[in-house]
């Protein structure tokens, strides 16, 4: 009780004072100004400080005296405020203590510019290596206008899964694009799920999140069984830019511009879009102010954005869950968000907000913290509250990296936070779409491949969806697509965990399967959710994989250093979760270890010379080609003399006695500015295969120091062979080898008079098939 009269309080004081932006009004004009180079705006002597006061009248005087407040609690407390170096200088007179998060402001807008002019430099010297022609990717932040254009480029790539409409414009006539995404066929019945970011314009990071989740999905169809079975069964509708021209503004003119672009009147700009909904409108934690950062507005929905974005989900035939992005500080915050508002559904969207975290921690290990949004602050006329209340769907508000910590630039989190952001809350957004729209959930990773005559145990698991899970579980599988489905037997693990035994049928053919479990309320949920019409398809092949390292455990690879390496030498780690100089955030394949350059965070790059990674003997015949792939990470953009150093690999065919140089990634361009890239080499190419073949990974930095930060992950050797023909007579089973297994099938043809028993072809089934088939056999098949 005490703290909701103490929020109340300070809420209402929020209200009533907002946050006042000295020497912002003579500035605000500029809108449609300049290209992305400039900012004419700046935050010269501006300081980002964390402050506690100690009464409600010393919060409304550090309000009065920030220029933007950044933190997500405004109430009891510390909170994070900008401020100029005048009123930096009134603060200390005035006896506030403050802990300086960000000593240049300014400083800190122009190193993001130069990071994003960096890598823009990397993408227009080689369009080719942007993603393969992508008018984004996540290694950098785009302008307004390229995200649209990655918008148009997945829908022209899918027409059957996407289609995009403005649902509206802006105040200054810009489109808001919102993309649906679902699998073909009708989806009339399919239920709606909507994904908005970028309603705040300076939270950049909030806008890759959302495009990464749509390429996922776009990409991902037809391809992972998981995205394609989600999307045969919902609507996904995502609107990466909702507030254009603050995004706009906020890249061109003021960086941590937050809201719309609406001319107020003298001067003053901007309505907070994220207070001016239908619910509790104008109350706690609101403000009446136009200069406020959280300024509501004349009247709800009195912005277009948010009346467009309201006429849109309102038109949705059956909006089961919608999340507003936001950023910073790791949450995941659900309904209520004042005082005034009621939620009988309050226990569910804590306990899916946990899930939800969950999910995220799964990904990277990062904490988001589920909370009501209420115990954050009160907040009226917010969009999420206002979903909730109109569809009583599951509604939440995220806010994402980085986590509030000092030094982490709060709205600039710096590039390499963009794809472990996006990856984890696109697991969120998964989450929450399979949660609210499919029964039951079935996870589970299959089988790349199978080889002949050669079953493979396949686990999954059952995980709670809306309705609870049942004991009655069955899979359905078939050796080929010419068979029929045949029920499997399923072993329970405990746990909602399962296992069958997929069997496998000749070479060249597909085995095919599908789950169907029975929830308690009596639906069947299959998955994928297709069932039979969409089974998932595992090939049978002759390949043989006779080398596959994911560094998880040692198999004997070695590390030699030049005598003057100082730093950096190979290590096999599970990377830290940092990033911050370039180097790998986590493994290539998300299974924990990799082998990196050093693993400390801090200054921890390959330094003055090389370090050589070198693998055991691995032996390399047989088959028809000898296939190896691996993943490699190389980021050497940062630091004093970029782009300079490359990552090579060479190979031995005798035990290492001598090395061939086979490729290498660098030392200019995109694939040596982070992210892991998948190498593939065809060694019948490069040099004769023996038994003694030996790779291995060259990290260097030469010549002037640089910031060189690599990796070596998944490294596998498959050995291809092609499936023999069908006609092979000594295979009487028909599973591509010739084996004991042939001998009792021909047996078995013999005594059922099966003419794959006649071995010498003369139409008689005798005993002179037997020593034809030994004949056959022996002969062999190719
Ligand atoms: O205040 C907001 O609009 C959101 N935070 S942000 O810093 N991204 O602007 C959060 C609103 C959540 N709702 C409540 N706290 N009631
Ligand atoms: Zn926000």
């Amino acid at each position: 009780m005490h703290r909701s009269a103490a929020a109340l309080a300070l809420c209402s004081l929020l209200a009533a004072q907002g946050t006042a932006q000295p020497a912002a009004a003579d500035v605000l004009q500029a809108d449609q100004a300049a290209g992305p180079a400039a900012q004419p705006w700046a935050y010269a002597g501006d300081r980002l400080v964390r402050v506690t006061p100690e009464s409600g009248e010393r919060l409304g005087r550090v309000l009065e005296l920030s220029r933007h407040v950044w933190s997500e609690r405004v109430g009891r407390g510390p909170i994070e405020v900008q401020v100029s170096a005048g009123a930096y200088a009134t603060m200390q007179a005035e006896g506030f203590e403050m802990q300086v998060l960000i000593e240049d402001v300014q400083a800190a807008v122009d190193a993001e510019r130069a990071r994003i002019d960096f890598r823009a430099g990397l993408l227009a010297d080689d369009p080719a290596l942007a993603r393969g022609g992508d008018a984004i990717d996540f290694s950098t932040y785009y302008p307004y206008e390229d995200l649209i254009a990655f918008v148009n480029q997945l829908a022209a790539e899918r027409p059957d899964l996407v289609s995009v409409q403005s649902i509206g414009t802006s105040i200054q006539d810009r489109e808001i694009w919102t993309m649906t995404i679902t699998g073909p066929g009708d989806a009339a019945g399919r239920p709606d799920v909507a994904f908005n970011s970028l309603i705040h314009a300076r939270e950049w990071i909030t806008g890759p999140t959302t495009l990464y989740t749509a390429e996922r999905l776009v990409r991902g169809y037809g391809v992972d069984p998981r995205i394609t079975s989600l999307l045969d069964s919902v609507r996904v509708h995502i609107t990466p830019v909702m507030n254009p021209d603050g995004y706009v503004y906020s890249w061109n003119t003021e960086r941590y511009w937050r809201k719309n672009r609406r001319d107020n009147g003298g001067g003053i700009f901007g309505v907070d879009l994220n207070r001016n909904w239908d619910v509790n409108f104008a109350g706690n934690g609101a403000s009446a102010d136009p200069l406020s950062d959280i300024y509501h507005g004349p009247n709800a929905f009195s912005e277009p954005e948010s009346a467009a974005m309201r006429d849109f989900l309102t038109a949705l035939p059956d909006l089961r869950a919608h999340v507003d992005t936001h950023s910073y500080s790791q949450l995941v915050l659900h309904s209520p968000g004042t005082f005034a508002q009621s939620v009988p559904d309050e226990a569910e969207l804590a306990q899916v907000a946990a899930g939800i975290t969950q999910s995220m921690l799964d990904a990277f290990g990062a904490f988001y913290v589920p909370q009501r949004a209420l115990d954050l602050y009160e907040a009226a006329g917010t969009f999420s509250d206002w979903s909730y209340d109109a569809f009583r769907a599951l509604t939440f508000t995220f806010e994402l990296r980085p986590n509030g910590g000092a030094g982490l630039n709060g709205f600039s989190p710096e590039d390499f936070y963009i794809r472990p952001t996006a990856e984890e809350v696109s697991q969120a957004y998964l989450y929450l779409a399979e949660r609210s729209a499919t029964p039951l959930r079935f996870l589970l990773s299959p089988p790349e491949s199978l080889r002949p005559g050669e079953p493979a145990d396949v686990t999954f698991s059952l995980a709670r969806g809306v309705n609870q899970p049942s004991s009655v579980v069955r899979v359905f599988a078939r050796g080929s697509a010419a068979a029929a489905f045949t029920e499997q037997a399923v072993t329970p693990l405990g746990d909602d965990r399962y296992t069958f035994s997929l069997s496998s049928d000749a070479c060249g053919n597909a085995a095919e399967f599908y789950i169907e479990a029975l929830t308690t309320q009596g639906e069947t949920a299959s998955f994928p959710s297709r069932g039979a019409d969409a089974a998932i398809a595992v090939p049978v092949t002759a390949d043989t994989v006779v080398f596959a390292d994911s560094f998880n455990t040692d198999q004997g690879w070695t590390v030699t250093n030049d005598a003057d390496l100082t730093d950096g030498q190979w290590e096999r780690a599970v990377p830290v979760d940092e990033g911050t100089r370039g180097e790998p955030f986590a493994d290539a394949e998300r299974t924990g270890w990799a082998y990196v350059t050093d693993n400390a965070s801090g200054n921890a790059d390959v330094d003055g010379g090389a370090t050589t990674l070198t693998s055991p003997v691995i032996d390399a015949t047989g088959g028809d080609l000898g296939v190896l792939k691996f993943s490699l990470w190389l980021d050497n953009t940062r630091g004093g003399n970029p782009q300079e150093d490359a990552l090579r690999y060479e190979l031995s065919n005798d035990g290492g006695a001598t090395w061939i140089p086979a490729g290498q990634i660098g030392p200019d361009g995109l694939l040596a500015a982070g992210g892991w890239v998948e190498q593939t080499l065809i060694i019948d190419t490069i040099a004769p295969r023996t038994d003694t073949m030996r790779v291995r990974f060259i990290a260097e930095d030469l010549g002037g120091g640089s910031v060189v930060e690599a990796g070596v992950d998944a490294v596998r050797l498959t050995l291809t062979n092609a499936c023999p023909p069908s006609d092979c007579l000594a295979d009487v089973n028909d599973d591509g080898l010739l084996d004991g297994g042939d001998f009792f099938a021909w047996v078995n043809a013999f005594s059922t008079s099966d003419p794959a028993a006649d071995q010498n072809g003369d139409n008689v089934i005798d005993g002179g098939d037997f020593f034809a088939w030994v004949n056959n056999f022996s002969l062999g098949c190719d």
